[in-house]
């Protein structure tokens, strides 16, 4: 059969009416600055990539508060540079940045809010681990032509598009329009992504489970129940043995997830339940929960669907529960009965 590349398929989506002009621009300029990060991340040790940015005694920080790598900021600049020109944004909110990035003046504008992580598990770059961008796509409210940050607060069910490119052995481009999930592989000898996958669907059930086990002894009693219950397999209540991934990349765990079914946990734990969860909402758990759903997967926050949330804040976190569907719901009904007083 023959391949199609992203720019085509943008154009059938166009076609049924699935996205606009803006939109296909807005996904094509992403996707090409995405290549342009693959190939300073492949560089590795040969391309002055690696390590911490700024200088030993002056180490940048970002609005995290965590020490960037010389690739977060490379990554951030590439996806700055990439969306400023070409009329198809209104204003751009990155992990990397306190607020959110207008476009310049000199520039038009369009309809469209973009937040992402330029560079999700940069942890993992000097020891050559999957990396990958996330990214989500809102529409900017009529009218505002200079957004700020309450703008962007919308719940993950306004998202017009959600995707995430992970570099690993390939450059794979993973894409949501609501219309469901999508996998373009990018193919190195003709520069394009080319589809690989249409309408994926994760599995609804699974016996492979990904979560940082060394958290346990700080997790809530409705998650000590849940991930012991896995844990003893054929012995225990669920009367089958499950496997257990980490690699501490959210974006290599979730397209695990999307290639072969699994949940991906990161609950609330006593070290870090005053700031919520680990993992950002908007630039991280409502993109993600948005291409899992597409997939026929679920994503919760333990609680409560996390598409539904009204976002406080523009680096809120949350906890993130997400994968194959009959797991997710199991896990969450847990923590739903525990919040009754039923257990
Ligand atoms: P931990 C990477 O820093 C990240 O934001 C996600 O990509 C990943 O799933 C998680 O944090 C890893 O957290 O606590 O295992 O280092």
């Amino acid at each position: 059969m023959k391949p199609i590349s992203l720019i085509q398929f943008l154009i059938e989506e166009r076609r049924a009416g699935h996205i606009n002009a803006e939109l296909s621009l807005l996904i094509e300029v992403v996707a090409r600055a995405c290549k342009r990060i693959a190939v300073a991340t492949n560089k590795g040790a040969l391309g002055d990539v690696l390590g911490m940015a700024g200088s030993p005694d002056a180490q940048s920080i970002n609005v995290q508060g965590e020490a960037q790598k010389k690739l977060d900021v490379i990554s951030n600049e590439i996806l700055l540079e990439a969306n400023a020109w070409g009329g198809h944004l209104a204003a751009c909110a990155s992990e990397e940045m306190e607020d959110p990035q207008q476009i310049p003046d000199m520039y038009p504008k369009g309809n469209h809010l973009l937040m992402f992580d330029p560079l999700d598990g940069s942890s993992n770059i000097d020891v050559n681990i999957s990396v990958g961008t996330i990214f989500s796509v809102l529409r900017c409210p009529d009218g505002v032509t200079a957004p700020r940050v309450e703008h962007f607060l919308q719940p993950g069910t306004e998202q017009l598009a959600a995707g995430y490119v992970v570099y690993g052995p390939a450059t794979v481009l993973v894409l949501t329009f609501g219309h469901g999930t999508h996998e373009f592989t990018l193919d190195r000898e003709v520069g394009s992504f080319t589809l690989s996958r249409r309408n994926i669907r994760i599995p609804d059930e699974t016996t492979e489970f990904a979560i940082n086990m060394s958290n346990q002894r700080h997790w809530q009693a409705p998650m000590q129940r849940y991930i012991g219950e896995l844990l003893a397999g054929t012995t225990g209540p669920r009367g089958k043995d499950f496997n257990m991934r980490w690699v501490a990349s959210m974006v290599a765990d979730v397209h695990r997830i999307v290639t072969r079914g699994g949940v991906f946990y990161y609950p609330l734990d006593a070290k870090i339940e005053q700031q919520g969860g680990k993992l950002r909402i908007m630039y991280e758990a409502n993109p993600m929960a948005f291409i899992v759903e597409q997939a026929g997967g679920a994503a919760t926050t333990g609680r409560r669907r996390i598409m539904e949330l009204q976002p406080t804040g523009l680096h809120q976190r949350v906890p993130v529960f997400l994968g194959s569907k009959k797991e997710v719901e199991l896990a969450t009904h847990y923590h739903q009965e525990a919040d009754d007083g039923r257990l």
